[in-house]
């Protein structure tokens, strides 16, 4: 029988590599996928559970929240809020960020979330994820500040996704490349399914919200119109997918190749996403896969944030195609 490589087999494997390594990042991913299980169970149920619609309530970033936004967050936090390695928490559905009660002095990280990403797919079954980074904190022997959170993404320590489609995976980062693991339901374990995940060459897909045009600025226009023209030998096999769920669009461009774009516009000029809950961790992760991700100017791990829900345009996927945008970008504006 093939050798199971269940997740937490894996970390501590790894974890033996690292001299001084106490156990406790091991213990916190631990629990991030403990909360992905759980999470994937009430999503592959939820239509039986009368846990899919509206709360009727809306977040900090004036959205809808649902029913299973709030499953999700309110998960994480009661987990993470018992370990005592960890001293604050950011979640993209809290307006503030939360001191644990564990580790409030002694925590030596900072975990940011977005529980429910896509959560305007959450009713029409389409794929969502959990999206998670990990930092460490500069201060030590007092409560967290939401200045702790404002570093370079580069300060990362680890990041990953968990991802509900057709199988539940986990993605995971360290800074030593990227792993992707299947949950096997007949066991409850996440299995190593894809080891050292790197973004094929080539641009298969482009993924944006082209109704979004209207407003976008020439440089985001002339780049789309050029890799829809055919004339560049490195798109002729693109084609349009937007899942609008960013983790299932990144997670399908990490394995086919290809470029997410939500820019900044006329209307938005720092685009959609979050810094914290989107950008950073996705960053991270495309990075260490062989990727790149840039808000159209700037390398995304260099930005640091200046508020809790910092919000930044964000372009990610194959290094080339992401760096052409820029080129485009620089020349007309994007
Ligand atoms: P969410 O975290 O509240 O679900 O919002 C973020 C989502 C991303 O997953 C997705 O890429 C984007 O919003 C889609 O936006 P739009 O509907 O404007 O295309
Ligand atoms: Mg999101």
């Amino acid at each position: 029988m093939a050798e199971l490589m269940t997740l937490s087999r894996y970390i501590l494997q790894r974890k033996r590599n690292f001299e001084g390594a106490t156990g406790e990042f091991t213990l916190l991913l631990s629990h991030i996928a403990l909360a992905a299980k759980v999470v994937s169970r009430q999503v592959a149920k939820a239509g039986l559970l009368d846990v899919l619609g509206k709360t009727g309530e809306e977040n900090i970033q004036g959205e809808e929240v649902k029913k299973l936004d709030v499953i999700a967050n309110d998960l994480l936090k009661s987990l993470l809020n018992d370990l005592p390695m960890v001293a604050a928490i950011a979640s993209e559905e809290e307006e503030d960020m939360i001191v644990t009660e564990a580790g409030r002095e002694v925590g030596k990280y900072l975990v940011c979330f977005d529980p429910l990403d896509g959560s305007s797919n959450i009713d029409v079954d389409i794929t969502i994820g959990t999206i998670f980074s990990i930092r460490k904190r500069k201060t030590a022997g007092k409560a967290a500040t939401p200045q702790d959170f404002f570093a370079p993404g580069s300060e990362q320590v680890a990041a990953g996704y968990a991802l509900y489609g057709s199988s539940t995976m986990f993605v995971y980062t360290t800074g030593d490349g990227v792993d992707g693991f299947t949950l096997d339901p007949s066991v409850g374990e996440f299995v190593l399914s894809h080891p050292d995940m790197r973004i094929p060459p080539g641009c298969k897909c482009l993924s944006a919200n082209t109704n979004n045009r209207r407003n976008w600025f020439d440089g985001t226009c002339s780049f789309v119109d050029h890799v829809a023209s055919g004339q560049d030998p490195a798109f002729q096999g693109t084609s349009a997918r937007y899942v609008g769920t960013l983790v299932a669009d990144v997670h399908r461009n990490l394995l086919t190749g290809g470029v997410f774009l939500y820019p900044a516009d006329k209307k938005s000029k720092n685009g959609k996403l979050r810094l914290l809950y989107e950008a950073h961790p996705l960053a991270f992760i495309v990075e260490q896969a062989g990727g790149a991700a840039t808000d159209g100017k700037r390398r995304i791990l260099d930005i640091v944030a200046d508020g809790l829900h910092t919000r930044v345009p964000l372009i990610i996927g194959n290094r080339e195609a992401v760096d052409l945008y820029g080129r485009f970008a620089a020349l007309e504006g994007g």
